[in-house]
């Protein structure tokens, strides 16, 4: 998008100052986003506006609806603590229609919210103590929202992380070969059907309170979605809300760990390089199980490592999906790059699934103490 219509869409929301500057950010794989950075008085004032992506959220109104009762609820549970919220949960700008959502003249639909300073969005961390951080910010944000009502949220995608959804979209592209990529990736699918029982694992106990009870979740914790102090290494504030909605705890504990706790990036061609490190395993299970104390229950407790594989096994088989679809849904930066994705993610589970026994072993071993 070019700057002039980036300009046009940001007149239509109460930033302060005059815009100076206008970079994209590119981490993210589904929405479109941008820095700007504004001056007043000699004082800059920087805020984050995004283009949501409309294919993947079709109903953007109420998105940005669950956004701003989330970030209400977390914000007055800050205050009721006498702790100042403005690092801690995004704070959203209006825009002149006075809602939190601009749509522009051709369809597209935009947010902004102040940029948080002084903080860094990880993307690999090697330190065991900033990932157990991490594990604390996301099961902090989980306990925050223990108490909202799940009833007022709309699932912005449905069946989101409805693994047995998932794995009936994938049988259907196979069927529709729509790319005509099918035949030449048939250890790639067999791979999932061989542990299709995953796809099932989480979904046919989600609900029963003393199983795996529904609560409201982030659904999206890669690691650069936590924000974390750069002075005190401290976790401040979960960002991109857009996936929360009713979900498990075993969604947001596994995809944390399958993204963070991998010795490679998400993406990474060559498979050897990916391992799966069990020193941040158990910092980031510490972490986030002291952060949820006494919200979840025992099941849950002993079933977050299945957490971590049926994450994997889902987001290994969305992007072999998209893969097949003709690349629909992920943004690529190259042609195979859904398929490099999927085939990073297969080998991650396939180490996950070596360390399976010894995570659990961990989990019972915390558990007595
Ligand atoms: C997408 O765009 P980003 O990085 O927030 C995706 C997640 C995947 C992730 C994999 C709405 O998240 O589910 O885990 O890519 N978000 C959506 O990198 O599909
Ligand atoms: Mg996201």
């Amino acid at each position: 998008m070019n700057q002039n219509n980036i300009k046009f869409v940001a007149a239509h929301f109460a930033f302060r100052g005059t815009l100076a500057n206008i970079k994209e950010l590119t981490a993210g794989n589904i929405n479109v986003t941008y820095r700007l950075t504004y001056t007043e008085g000699g004082l800059p004032h920087q805020y984050i506006l995004q283009r949501i992506n409309t294919s993947a959220f079709k109903d953007p109104v109420s998105l940005m609806d669950n956004v701003g009762k989330v970030t209400s609820h977390i914000r007055a549970s800050y205050q009721a603590e006498g702790i100042n919220p403005d690092r801690r949960v995004l704070t959203f700008v209006p825009c002149d229609n006075g809602t939190l959502l601009y749509t522009d003249p051709e369809g597209g639909a935009w947010r902004a919210y102040h940029y948080v300073n002084g903080v860094t969005a990880y993307d690999q961390i090697e330190s065991t103590d900033l990932f157990r951080e991490a594990g604390r910010g996301f099961g902090e944000f989980q306990t925050r929202l223990a108490d909202f009502p799940a009833a007022e949220l709309v699932e912005t995608i449905p069946g989101f992380h409805n693994t047995a959804w998932r794995y009936e979209a994938f049988l259907k592209s196979i069927q529709e070969n729509a790319a005509g990529r099918v035949a030449s990736i048939p250890e790639e699918i067999t791979f999932f059907h061989d542990r299709k029982e995953l796809a099932h694992a989480i979904v046919c106990k989600l609900g029963d309170p003393d199983l795996f009870p529904l609560r409201v979740t982030h659904n999206d914790t890669k690691l650069n979605n936590v924000l974390i102090d750069n002075t005190t290494g401290k976790a401040l504030c979960v960002i991109d809300l857009d996936t929360v909605m009713p979900g498990s705890s075993l969604y947001d504990y596994g995809d944390a760990v399958r993204y963070g706790a991998c010795t490679a990036a998400e993406d990474e061609p060559d498979t050897s390089k990916i391992g799966f490190d069990m020193e941040l395993y158990k910092a980031f299970t510490e972490g986030f199980v002291s952060a949820t104390a006494g919200k979840l229950t025992d099941t849950e407790i002993r079933s977050l490592p299945l957490g971590i594989r049926v994450i994997t096994y889902e987001l290994a088989m969305r992007f072999l999906t998209d893969y097949i679809n003709g690349d629909v849904y992920f943004k690529i930066k190259y042609p195979e790059h859904n398929l490099v994705r999927a085939r990073a993610q297969m080998k991650l589970l396939t180490v996950v699934e070596e360390k399976y026994a010894e995570m659990c072993a961990y989990i019972e071993e915390m558990l007595e103490k």
